[in-house]
């Protein structure tokens, strides 16, 4: 597939718009073309009109319905086959030449095999239907952090979710110019149409699915599904594999973090990136509304799921969200746990597997505490709540333009960046993590993101609730060797004059009954704002086996009365046979990832046996 297409093949594929200057890439799409054998090609301008014409085209095909214009104007609610419902970690690949270079925490494949497969999977895959080419952004289109990729797809539901996901288009081509580098990513549904045969509102392939990265060559191949990080390639496949390979050779960091910025009463903001796994309400977090007691805090939302960071020339770190929407979990979102997310998805928004009400709106398990009467379920069948399934999927997801949360920050699209003062790292623990901890040092601090673990949950296709290990947030989106990727952060924060703070937390605690022991949501707004005064230097803390915790009286409890110094001593314990337990189990990931381990964090895991 790398070979160029003959020039017979290219003369037979239909021009490219006048306004593509680009040769590479018209070469690269002929190439795609005469492999795929689509019906028609799309160059897409990433105009309303074209966005309008695929939604109606996806309405006649039964991909997408239109929800009611009263309730939400301009949404639409599509519905997945039951079998394409979430990422698909053990079919996601990373074929660098070598296999030592993507690391125990990929799946490897000899690059000339897995081409050689591609090769077979996309021959033909597009018959009968359209090549659409999506020139994208990740940033803010022209930013120095900013890179553009191109994908080309199948599939117009990735269209859709792509403009509202990144920046699309036109404008795209015109930053790019005769010559720009892109990645090129190519996507196929793998679900060819026969001349007459009638498409099903979701096709997919059912027997293959392949989310493949190459790293030496930075292209990204994805096969048979249409689902999520599957297809929107953008978002996992981009902006995080094939980006944090080209961090680490190029300097900077791609992190599975949301962004949030915090003011104070006196006007000084702080920006503080969190990295948690999928679906441990990285959303919620970065749109939080502080209690009633922070009088004069702002809260708000840089982005809710990716950053890329680059040193500054000052010596501190600069963060841009890659993305330009949010593809955020459905169920669990409600007036309580995430307002500001339930008032950007009144409008303009794709709905994923949430369930249908009878007068055309949509509805999740948690968004009230009664269902609506009549709802039809993600599948499309009727539903009650003594139904046995859920009327909404649990990993059914909105997808929403950045620009329509009400809490976006001003500088969200800031090309420079805007400055990190902390970093978070949690996971979903039910046990042993104290709610907040902060890192002696940078490396320690790298030590504590590298052992974090957490319950997995249902973004992922496999067993939900296990616990695993899970550095940085990034165990399926690190694109080589955890290894050197550790090496990496060790490495940027040798070089900073300014480095963030470190904090390791866990909102997920359970008692005994298995009851959640701390509030969340936006009660989480204690924690951070003692991080923030920590940045500023105005709190002591209290040195533990495992790090530096706040003192009861530090914290601010007005309006949370049931935390007395009795149970806030309980979230912040550190039980050493537990811990003792938990330092087995970096041991195993350690061992793991031997052959490029830094010694620093063996060190560092040294440390700590002696603490306890
Ligand atoms: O990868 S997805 O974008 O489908 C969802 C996730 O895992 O966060
Ligand atoms: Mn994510």
């Amino acid at each position: 597939m790398n070979q160029p297409a003959t020039a017979a093949q290219i003369t037979k594929a239909p021009a490219a718009p006048a306004y593509v200057n680009h040769s590479g890439l018209k070469a690269w799409v002929a190439e795609i073309a005469s492999l795929t054998k689509p019906e028609r090609i799309q160059w897409c301008d990433g105009s309303r009109e074209e966005n309008d014409r695929l939604c109606e085209e996806m309405v006649a095909a039964g991909t997408l319905i239109k929800l009611n214009p009263q309730k939400r104007p301009g949404c639409f609610l599509a519905r997945s086959d039951p079998d394409d419902v979430a990422r698909m970690e053990d079919r996601t690949f990373v074929c660098s030449r070598n296999k030592e270079d993507a690391g125990p925490n990929n799946n490897w494949v000899d690059p000339a095999e897995m081409k050689a497969t591609l090769n077979g999977l996309f021959e033909g895959c597009m018959r009968g239907r359209t090549l659409y080419v999506i020139p994208f952004s990740m940033g803010p289109l022209g930013s120095p952090i900013a890179h553009i990729g191109v994908e080309l797809t199948d599939s117009p539901y990735v269209v859709v979710n792509m403009r509202i996901m990144t920046r699309i288009g036109r404008k795209v081509l015109d930053v790019l110019g005769r010559d720009g580098y892109f990645v090129p990513c190519v996507h196929s549904i793998g679900a060819p149409l026969a001349k007459g045969e009638k498409d099903v509102s979701w096709p997919s392939n059912k027997e293959h699915k392949y989310i493949v990265h190459f790293p030496e060559t930075k292209e990204i191949w994805s096969f048979g599904s249409g689902y999520g990080g599957n297809a929107l390639l953008g978002k996992k496949c981009f902006a995080l594999r094939i980006a944090s390979i080209m961090a680490r050779e190029q300097g900077w960091l791609a992190e599975h973090m949301m962004i949030v910025c915090i003011e104070t009463p006196e006007g000084r903001k702080h920006y503080v990136a969190g990295a948690f796994p999928s679906a441990c309400g990285k959303t919620n977090l970065a749109m939080l509304i502080p209690p009633k007691v922070f009088k004069g805090w702002k809260v708000t939302t840089v982005g809710e799921d990716i950053a890329w960071i680059k040193p500054g020339k000052d010596g501190r770190l600069y963060a841009i969200n890659p993305e330009a929407g949010a593809f955020g979990v459905a169920p669990g979102t409600s007036e309580k746990t995430n307002p500001n997310c339930l008032a950007a998805v009144t409008h303009d928004t794709i709905f994923t597997n949430v369930a249908l009400t009878p007068d055309g709106d949509v509805w999740w398990e948690g968004m009230t505490k009664e269902p609506p009467a009549g709802l039809i379920d993600w599948k499309g069948r009727p539903w009650t709540p003594d139904s046995k399934s859920k009327a909404a999927h649990p990993n059914a997801r909105f997808t929403v333009h950045s620009s329509q949360i009400p809490s976006v920050d001003p500088d969200w699209e800031n090309p420079a960046g805007i400055p990190i003062s902390a970093f978070l790292f949690g996971g979903r623990r039910t046990t042993t993590v104290p709610l907040v901890t902060e890192a002696l040092d940078w490396q320690h601090g790298v030590y504590m993101a590298a052992t974090m673990a957490s319950e997995t949950t249902a973004a992922i296709v496999g067993k939900v609730g296990v616990v695993r290990r899970d550095p940085f947030a990034m165990l399926p989106f690190c694109g080589y060797h955890f290894g050197d990727y550790f090496k990496h952060w060790l490495k940027i924060g040798a070089s900073l004059r300014e480095p963030p703070r470190i904090f390791g937390v866990n909102w997920f605690q359970r008692d005994a009954e298995g009851k959640f022991v701390w509030p969340g949501f936006g009660e989480n707004m204690r924690v951070l704002k003692w991080v923030i005064e920590r940045c500023e230097g105005r709190v002591e803390a209290v040195k533990t086996p495992i790090g530096l915790q706040p003192r009861y009286e530090d914290m601010e409890w007005q309006g949370l009365d049931e935390f007395g110094p009795g149970r806030f001593k309980k979230l912040m314990e550190v039980d050493p046979e537990q811990w003792r337990e938990e330092l087995k189990d970096h041991g195993k990931l350690f061992e793991k990832l031997k052959a490029r381990m830094p010694q620093e964090l063996e060190q560092q895991r040294e440390k700590l046996r002696q603490a306890l």
